[in-house]
């Protein structure tokens, strides 16, 4: 950073308020669910989860989000897993499950003026009646989701600010009215509508319903690769990019975040940017590994890392918040980057300047087209309120592709304005934050403990009576959902359990199994044994597998390859080698019925399998030549209840 007098090559930036201000600022945030991101963050032990919760939204100190947005849990795959739905039946209701309130109550004890969103991916199937779709009955989903919001009050004392329609999916002009209607009869007035997370095709209906206009407070769009259309600046809404970024969180993913935050406003005028994920809290071989602004994808050692997104957010959300406005400017730099400035109206001035070059700076989505950026000298010309600011602080980043280690926000020596402009020389690839603000700080807490492969000796037994979450830690459902169970009726030792609860498939989001699964341990495990004991509770359908090498799951579980092992309440068994059952090493009668309890087990050692149940019934397989590596798992045959107890796993 170059102190210089006058004017150089580059450009000069005239900043000012007297011209009126630009649009409200609506914050930072990011996407806990959409699904599951967040599973494997709350099994860790504190004083870690704690410290990765302060790095997300504790004020001035990391991140500092200042939205929220979480998965109204459908029970069914919405990329990374399956999340619980409040209402899960007809006349089912329960704002304990999953681990949505947890976050959404740590997130508001750090900051409780943060902003919270909900938005529904999936939906149980009686919302949509006999036609499994949710805009059939209009009134019976928008009181499935207006109950979400009334139950997060009333059980958590959590206030909802805005509630979306279905993620990605179509909108329906009828639903969205019924929605805003719903939510006003029962005083939730200032519950806000963010239609439709999508694209920006909702604004030529907006344009041409007023009604709906009404309606819907924020336009939000997803990936818009930092444009909107005109329609969509014509409706007069607030826009937002409502998720973001599902980038890889390296340098380039920091370089993309840096440079989406600035020209989504930039360029698109758009006043909020999300980023899916919050928290890259899943198992890191399911799909979008690390897309999250940090990782923590390890409870069983407690390790995590603070990753660049963190610290690019932290540029924005240390020095502004919700209510702030941007002042009008162009926002382009002469050679390349961006700029944009932000007041309190109260003489509080923030810049935040960005120089990432293309190569370093492509996010997942849309396809980045060419553009350059050179180092430059820029002058900046403070006019109206802030003439008189004599000096600004100064927050740096440098992001480097060579090994070198980034600079990731740190202060350098506060600059002198004199008499109202500042001359920079920008090198590519930073991002500065000059603010009158004397607030940032980079928090830290000492470092983590070491990562850590999964144990390769775990197990199970449930046995828990007041389960802080209603899921079991680690286990990572993929379809159908896994709850703690306490079954005081039964006479042995099976009291508490692990049960599948899903029993009618779900209005889906992706594309999930026929099979309820969970999953859990190490990607790369090879050789194990596995055994637990299973409780079939259906007489005609019952069925329930244990496997092992599970290769894929989250949006590709229908495809899963591994060994599953099956046995089925009419008395037969198989042994498969994908979770479909299309694949059918052996099958054959067992001495198996529902209601009973069962000890499976299964052997994987290279490529032979054995395979034993209650040691009455003893197979073997050899030549199993693929996959060679996977996770391990059990579940369920069809949509049913079923239990599991005493659940062990051993690699080597
Ligand atoms: C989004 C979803 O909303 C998230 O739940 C998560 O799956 C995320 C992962 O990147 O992606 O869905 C999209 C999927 C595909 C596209 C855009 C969004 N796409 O191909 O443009």
């Amino acid at each position: 950073l170059v102190l210089e007098p006058g004017p150089s090559r580059g450009g000069s930036v005239r900043l000012g308020d007297s011209e009126g201000l630009g649009r409200r600022f609506d914050g930072i945030g990011g996407l806990s669910g959409g699904g599951a991101t967040s599973r494997l963050l709350v099994n860790y032990p504190e004083p870690h989860r704690s410290a990765i919760l302060d790095y997300l939204f504790k004020p001035n100190f990391g991140a500092s989000l200042h939205i929220l947005k979480v998965e109204i849990g459908g029970d069914a795959q919405t990329t990374d897993g399956t999340e619980p739905s409040h209402m899960r039946d007809l006349g089912d209701e329960n704002y304990f499950r999953g681990y949505e309130w947890w976050l959404m109550k740590e997130a508001k004890k750090r900051n409780p003026n943060i902003t919270l969103v909900g938005l529904p991916w999936a939906f149980p199937a009686w919302v949509g009646g006999e036609f499994k779709f949710p805009y059939k009955y209009p009134e019976v989903t928008a009181g499935y989701v207006v109950s979400w919001v009334l139950g997060a009050k009333q059980y958590h004392g959590l206030d909802i600010d805005y509630v979306g329609i279905w993620n990605e999916r179509k909108y329906d002009i009828n639903y969205i009215k019924v929605l805003r209607q719903t939510l006003d009869k029962v005083g939730l007035g200032w519950v806000k509508i963010i239609a439709a997370d999508n694209k920006w095709e909702i604004a030529s209906d907006i344009l041409h319903d007023s009604e709906l206009a009404e309606a819907i407070s924020v336009i939000g769009a997803h990936y818009p690769g930092t444009k909107s259309t005109v329609d969509a600046v014509r409706t007069g809404k607030v826009l937002w990019s409502s998720e973001d970024f599902s980038t890889f969180n390296d340098e380039t993913g920091a370089g993309c975040w840096a440079r989406i935050l600035n020209q989504n406003y930039v360029n698109g005028n758009m006043t909020s940017t999300i980023s899916w994920n919050l928290v890259a809290s899943y198992y890191g071989s399911l799909p979008f590994g690390r897309d999250g602004l940090m990782t923590a994808e390890e409870p069983w050692s407690g390790f995590y890392s603070v990753d660049g997104p963190i610290w690019i957010s932290a540029h924005t959300t240390q020095f502004t918040r919700p209510g702030w406005h941007y002042l009008q400017a162009d926002g382009h730099l002469k050679a390349g980057g961006s700029y944009v400035a932000l007041t309190d109206g109260s003489g509080n001035l923030t810049i935040v300047i960005e120089t990432m070059t293309h190569n370093h700076s492509v996010c997942i989505r849309p396809p980045l087209p060419p553009f350059t950026v050179s180092p430059q000298n820029v002058t900046f010309r403070l006019t109206g309120s802030f003439a008189h600011v004599a000096s600004l602080q100064v927050w740096h980043s440098r992001l480097y592709f060579t090994g070198k280690p980034s600079v990731l926000f740190e202060p350098l020596s506060p600059i002198k304005v004199d008499k109202g402009s500042f001359t920079l020389s920008l090198d590519v690839d930073e991002v500065y934050t000059f603010t009158t603000l004397l607030t940032g700080n980079r928090g830290n807490y000492p470092r983590p403990p070491a990562s850590q492969p999964f144990p390769s000796l775990y197990n199970d037994s449930f046995d828990v009576a007041t389960p802080p979450f209603s899921e079991a830690p680690n286990f990572a459902d993929q379809t159908g959902v896994f709850e703690l169970f306490r079954n005081l009726s039964d006479p042995g030792p099976h009291v508490f359990t692990m049960r599948q609860v899903i029993t009618t498939r779900p209005i889906t989001w992706a594309e999930d199994a026929k099979q309820p699964i969970t999953v859990i341990g190490n990607h790369n495990w090879s050789d194990v044994l596995v055994s637990c004991d299973v409780f079939m509770e259906d007489a005609e359908q019952g069925g329930v597998f244990i496997a092992g090498r599970v290769n894929k799951a989250g949006n590709d579980i229908p495809f899963a390859r591994g060994v599953f092992f099956w046995i089925f309440a009419n008395g037969t068994f198989a042994l498969t080698n994908d979770l479909a059952g299309r694949f059918v090493f052996m099958s054959g009668t067992a001495p198996t019925k529902p209601w009973t309890w069962y000890t499976m087990t299964l052997s994987l050692q290279g490529d032979s399998v054995v395979a034993v149940v209650e040691n009455q019934l003893v197979m073997t397989q050899e030549k199993i030549i693929m996959p060679t590596r996977g996770w391990v798992a059990f579940g369920t045959h069809t949509f049913q209840n079923a239990q599991f107890d005493n659940f062990y796993v051993q690699s080597n």
